[in-house]
């Protein structure tokens, strides 16, 4: 109740599931995404329902100039930050053999680099604070590979590298750091990771519903862990085979 949450991509899947849980539990909102228009639906809904300031933000993560900016502000509107959930990410699916050099730089600008870019924002402040939690959306995919994965699994290795890091650098200083490892789970993602729509046929019956990882994110708020694992990725890496 009454933290200062900052979530990027929040204009839906599971990034807009943390904000509603959030703000059901008394949070102050900062919704980041490229989407404007989806963000101030998302902040119409939630200050009409739950007694919470919510603040939005467009921009793109993979733009530093942008992160920047929009951290400094952020801290003008809401004062400290307490959590960075970031959850902005994407992936396309694809054998590495015809995967586009620019796709590959764009899921590494938006999933390792706008990740890193966002933590580099609020860390001299937590650190100085003593005070903070920092919450990474990594995968399955961070931990185990499965053909067609071959660069969204390389840009979630390069999170949870990251993440395992930092949380021995923050130890001492009171911040916590927490990566969450969902497998498939019914969002947009699949809209832009699998255009033929075959891999989600194959592990439709294996996907979760964003409302339950962003139940065990907002869990993680009250009570920091270390790594929040979710099933499903073994089971559908195995179709990968199949496609
Ligand atoms: O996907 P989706 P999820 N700058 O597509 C935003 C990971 N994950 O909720 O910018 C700023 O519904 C985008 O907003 P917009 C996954 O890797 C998922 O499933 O307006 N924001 C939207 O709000 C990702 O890290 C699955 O288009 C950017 C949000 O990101 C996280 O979960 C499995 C952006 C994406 O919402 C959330 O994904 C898994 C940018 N450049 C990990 N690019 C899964 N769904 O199966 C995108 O293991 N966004």
């Amino acid at each position: 109740t009454g933290k200062n949450i900052v979530i990027t991509g929040a204009s839906g899947g599971i990034g807009a599931e943390i904000a509603r849980q959030a703000a059901a539990n008394g949070a102050n909102l900062a919704l980041l995404a490229r989407s404007a228009d989806k963000l101030e639906r998302l902040k119409g809904e939630l200050e009409s329902a739950y007694n919470s300031k919510v603040f939005i933000h467009k921009l793109d993560v993979s733009d530093t100039d942008q992160v920047e900016a929009a951290f400094a502000r952020i801290y003008e509107e809401m004062g400290d930050i307490d959590i960075l959930v970031n959850n902005a990410g994407f992936g396309i699916f694809r054998l590495a053999y015809e995967a586009d050099i620019d796709e590959i730089k764009s899921m590494f600008d938006v999933n390792v680099i706008g990740l890193m870019a966002c933590t580099s924002a609020v860390l001299p402040k937590m650190r100085a604070r003593r005070s903070g939690h920092i919450i990474n959306i990594a995968s399955q995919a961070g931990k185990i590979a499965t053909p067609k994965s071959s660069v969204y699994s390389a840009t979630k290795h390069a999170v949870l590298g990251y993440t395992n890091s930092l949380r021995m650098e923050m130890s001492d200083f009171n911040v916590h750091v927490t990566s969450v490892n969902p497998g498939p789970i019914e969002t947009n993602f699949f809209t832009i990771a699998d255009e033929s729509g075959s891999y989600v046929k194959n592990v439709k019956r294996w996907m979760l519903k964003p409302e339950y990882v962003a139940k065990k994110v907002v869990g993680s708020m009250v009570k920091p862990v270390r790594e929040i694992n979710l099933p499903g990725w073994m089971n559908a890496g195995s179709v990968f085979y199949a496609l």
